[in-house]
């Protein structure tokens, strides 16, 4: 178990009893060899979504650092944003469901000394861990997700970064003959995103390979996807194909479409209104009335010093 970080590990031993809460770390331990082999069977051209999880988890079992009780299953994937297959967050489930990943390989590239074409199950030899993280949607609704998955800075070390390198960017794959929008719009396919590379190195930072110990499903961005918590969650972008060290900061997708609206920082900020709407407040999934958007989206005392000197009140 990782120290510094321990605290954003569920608590599980102080509300779950011990012996539920050793199961499920034997089983989390296994997980790095399950979730490779149930990875791999994911990618066969099949038209089905994985079933949900067999065991529905122990009331109260998952929850963040916060005490907050982790979204169902259902929740987290019944009510997506995957713009690719449809702008209907009821509706992704159902459209993703036959997308077909194939033989998934993620390109590492640009300003590194060892660029190198990744297949899943190397990816997956990084350290798998499970982090339980809040996310805010830019839209002002929330959940709770327990991932699966490893730090990206686990792959960009593995890679090398040339002493230049200052950003990474992150594109997802273009299939529009999988994807409807990407073949109906002319948004600026493939969605792309981007980090500050100490952003990117920041322990936080994780590529997510699975939802509550399963394979990830097309809908949350199988084969695998960024999640970083304390920003708006169109940072955190689905089935990433390829990272780019680069230079310059990378155009990303929702600043090309609305750059008055979507900022390439997009920390999580209560303090500062969407130009449409309030981002004082949110709305929990699962939940009636709202909660308060905290600063970080709560990680503050982990990330706020990335971003010492810069004016907070601007919308980057
Ligand atoms: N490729 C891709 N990634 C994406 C998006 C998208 O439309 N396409 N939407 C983003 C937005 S706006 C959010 S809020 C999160 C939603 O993740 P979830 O559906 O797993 O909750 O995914 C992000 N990643
Ligand atoms: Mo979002």
């Amino acid at each position: 178990m990782e120290r510094k970080y321990r605290h954003l590990q569920p608590a599980a031993d102080e509300i779950t009893p011990k012996e539920v809460y050793l199961n499920r770390r034997d089983f989390l331990k296994a997980m790095g060899i399950v979730s490779g082999s149930a990875l791999l069977a994911a990618c066969a051209p099949r038209g089905e979504a994985p079933p949900p999880p067999a065991a529905t988890p122990p009331a109260g079992e998952y929850r963040d650092e916060l005490g907050n009780r982790a979204n169902s299953w259902n929740d987290i994937t019944h009510y997506n944003n995957y713009y690719e297959f449809t702008t209907d967050k009821e509706d992704v489930a159902t459209l993703a469901a036959n997308f077909d990943p194939g033989d998934w390989r993620v390109e590492v590239t640009g300003l590194v000394h060892q660029p190198r074409t990744f297949g899943l199950d190397e990816l997956l030899r990084f350290e798998q861990k499970e982090r339980i993280y809040r996310l805010r949607c830019v839209e002002a609704w929330s959940m709770v997700i327990p991932w699966t998955g490893f730090e990206l800075g686990d792959l960009i070390r593995a890679v090398e970064p040339m002493s230049s390198a200052r950003f990474v960017k992150m594109q997802t794959i273009m299939a529009p003959e999988q994807m409807p929008r990407q073949a109906r719009t002319r948004d600026p396919w493939p969605y792309t995103e981007g980090l500050r590379l100490d952003e990117a190195l920041h322990p936080l930072t994780l590529i997510a390979t699975g939802l509550y110990g399963e394979p990830l499903p097309n809908q949350s961005g199988a084969p695998l996807r960024l999640v970083v918590p304390w920003k708006y969650g169109f940072k955190s972008v689905k089935a990433i194909l390829r990272i780019e060290l680069t230079a310059d900061m990378p155009a990303t997708f929702w600043n090309a479409l609305a750059p008055q609206e979507y900022g390439f920082y997009a920390n999580v900020n209560p303090n500062v209104d969407h130009p449409r709407w309030s981002q004082r407040t949110e709305r929990r999934i699962g939940e009636l009335g709202r909660r308060d958007t905290l600063m970080f989206n709560g990680y503050g005392s982990e990330v706020a010093s990335l971003y010492e000197g810069m004016d907070l009140t601007v919308n980057y």
